[in-house]
């Protein structure tokens, strides 16, 4: 699915801003039509933003059901016989769209973008009505799972996973034009050949339009603009001498230009391009050819008062952070980011591990500390070939997303799954196929649970590398740091027999900020640094481990429970974004060794 964006024949509309909102516990919204009017008893809610936090009452932060949004905008009058899509960067977790009194779209999947073409439905000049109905609840089929529980103090939502489920309009809302006859989408896919500094790139692309048929051609432009290379015809090859390779730490970035021309009418689209390759080899994982070593964090979209809401100023400065503390990568624990976030990894050159919504599929264990009972994950009542479909769909539409981006260089199709049984083996055998068809290009993996160690996991075999979260001396051997070091380098010498590449996904424990102690105490600074140091050893010591991702980037918000003091404490840096002295720790290393 493209980026929208304005160019030459097309031009973008916002739809950020206060909107109407209201809840709808009762189920009503629908039957009453209430799209066919002003949203009665509403009030103002900023888009983008989880609505959770946004008004200080218990009712609407734990709120389960539907929620509806309402605005107008004035279609732009220069639009006249133009396309026009209204288009929405995510709704968390199934949304259906109004406009006017005409549905003209439903999705259901809660960090994904999906758009409706709503030429018929607009006037350009003139005012139209926009109404959202968003639902946030989780349900066994959904990904991430979880299930409503009704209670003496009315519904709630359960789920197995470690994040609250903030909900709402989380992305930028737009409205914008194209010619009919447009450029619909691109695959480019990139590679080279020489020796680094002398090497000619290659990049191959394929065109699709829609609304008709047009000729098509290409360009490519450095990022000085000069055009290095052009072509005819809806796909081809496009060779680039002296090609400046997309790196880590130096995002370059090409212009692909394609005009899609009728007789009377022409597209024009925009797509970045960074020439670069991914390849495992034995148990090196490499970018260009040279080894790359992954340093950064398990992060989340999670923020004081906007929750999962999108805003420009929390995503510079979070990137600011990790250039601070010298992360080269991350991974988009646990769903897929916003596209916002993504463009700005291509653009510095972050590396992104690019994870689907799949978490919290391992309900026999997580109970304790995430709320939910424990069940049978893999059933007809709970995770079954329904849940499966749509686990198929998400990455699926994940990787039409995020298939140009230069930054994205694993898949991963789930976060720590049931993966020691015989129907997570069936399960998720069709889902790495779903994944490598839809992407020849990039390795696929998953990230093991411990509760799954080396031996025992029966999924990390359809893997092209092994991405495991690992709490020695957290969850397992709290406050014996020693005897975890061992357990932790046997099984790191287990899983390196398998010969690929290990990532440790997360490793780490809570702290809050300002606690202090001269003895090993869990919760304080000195235990984190401890912890991660004692973790740092055991992974240089294991020449398969290519990479380390602390958990996490930052604290965040998490479901109230006994085990969480306010959200989860194990970040490098508070909610506020100030560094723990594990953050120090980690600077020292990530950007010493270069
Ligand atoms: C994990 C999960 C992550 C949790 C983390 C924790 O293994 O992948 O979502 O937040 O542990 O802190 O317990």
């Amino acid at each position: 699915m493209l980026r929208p964006q304005e160019t030459l024949t097309r031009e973008l509309k916002s739809l950020d801003g206060l909107w109407r909102f209201r809840t709808d516990p009762d189920g009503r919204g629908r039957d009453e039509r209430w799209f066919a009017a002003p949203l009665a008893d509403a009030r103002d809610m900023p888009v983008p933003s989880s609505f959770n936090e946004i008004v200080p009452d218990p009712a609407l932060y734990d709120y389960v059901g539907e929620v509806w949004y309402q605005r107008t905008v004035r279609v732009p009058r220069g639009w006249a016989g133009q396309r026009v899509v209204l288009r929405f960067g995510s709704a968390t977790h199934a949304a259906t769209v109004y406009v006017g009194e005409v549905e003209v779209v439903s999705h259901v999947g809660g960090y994904l973008p999906f758009e409706a073409d709503v030429t018929a439905h607009v006037t350009a000049g003139e005012e139209a009505t926009v109404t959202v109905v968003v639902d946030n609840r989780l349900s066994w089929q959904t990904i991430p799972p979880g299930y409503v529980e009704e209670t003496e103090a009315g519904p709630r939502q359960r789920y197995y996973h470690d994040f609250f489920n903030y909900a709402g309009l989380h992305r930028p809302v737009l409205l914008y034009s194209t010619p009919h006859v447009h450029v619909a989408d691109v695959t480019v896919t990139t590679g080279w050949e020489g020796s680094a500094g002398r090497s000619t790139g290659t990049v191959g692309y394929d065109v699709q339009l829609a609304g008709g048929d047009a000729q098509v051609g290409v360009e490519l432009r450095d990022a000085e603009g000069e055009v290095v290379a052009s072509g005819d015809g809806a796909s081809g090859e496009l060779r680039v001498e002296d090609v400046h390779l997309w790196q880590p730490g130096e995002g370059y970035l090409y212009d692909l230009v394609i005009t899609a021309t009728t007789g009377e009418e022409q597209d024009v689209y925009v797509q970045k391009v960074g020439v670069r390759t991914v390849e495992i080899r034995g148990t090196q994982f490499l970018i260009n050819g040279e080894p790359f070593y992954f340093k950064g964090f398990g992060m989340h979209e999670d923020h004081l008062v906007r929750g999962k809401g999108y805003d420009d100023v929390s995503m510079v400065h979070d990137f600011e952070l990790l250039r601070w503390i010298g992360a080269n990568s991350f991974r988009t624990s646990h769903y897929p980011y916003s596209e916002e976030i993504m463009d700005y990894a291509d653009a510095h050159g972050v590396v992104v591990i690019d994870e689907t919504p799949a978490v919290g599929q391992n309900l026999g264990v997580s109970g304790g500390i995430m709320g939910g009972a424990s069940r049978t994950t893999f059933s007809e009542e709970t995770i079954n070939d329904e849940s499966q479909e749509a686990h198929a769909r998400e990455i699926r539409d994940l990787i039409a997303r995020d298939k140009n981006r230069p930054s994205v260089v694993i898949w991963s199709i789930a976060n720590e799954p049931e993966s020691h049984t015989e129907e997570s083996e069936r399960y998720f055998e069709p889902l790495f196929q779903v994944a490598r068809e839809a992407d020849p290009t990039r390795p696929v993996g998953f990230v093991n649970v411990m509760l799954a160690p080396a031996g025992e996991c029966r999924v990390t075999q359809f893997a092209d590398l092994v991405m495991i979260n690992r709490y020695y001396g957290w969850y397992v051997l709290p406050g014996e740091l020693e005897v975890a070091r061992n357990r932790l380098d046997e099984e790191l010498a287990l899983w390196a027999e398998d010969g690929k590449p290990i990532i440790i996904t997360e490793y780490g424990g809570d702290t809050v900020a300002g606690l202090h102690a001269l003895t090993p105490s869990l919760w304080t600074e000195e235990y984190q640094v401890d912890l991660v140091n004692m973790t740092h050893e055991a992974f240089d010591a294991c020449e398969a481990v290519v990479g380390e991702h602390m958990w996490n980037f930052a604290d965040f918000q998490t479901v109230a429970g006994f085990a969480r003091a306010d959200g989860n404490k194990k970040g490098a840096f508070t909610r506020g974004r100030r560094p723990k002295a594990v953050a120090h720790l980690l600077r020292k290393r990530w950007r010493e060794e270069g």
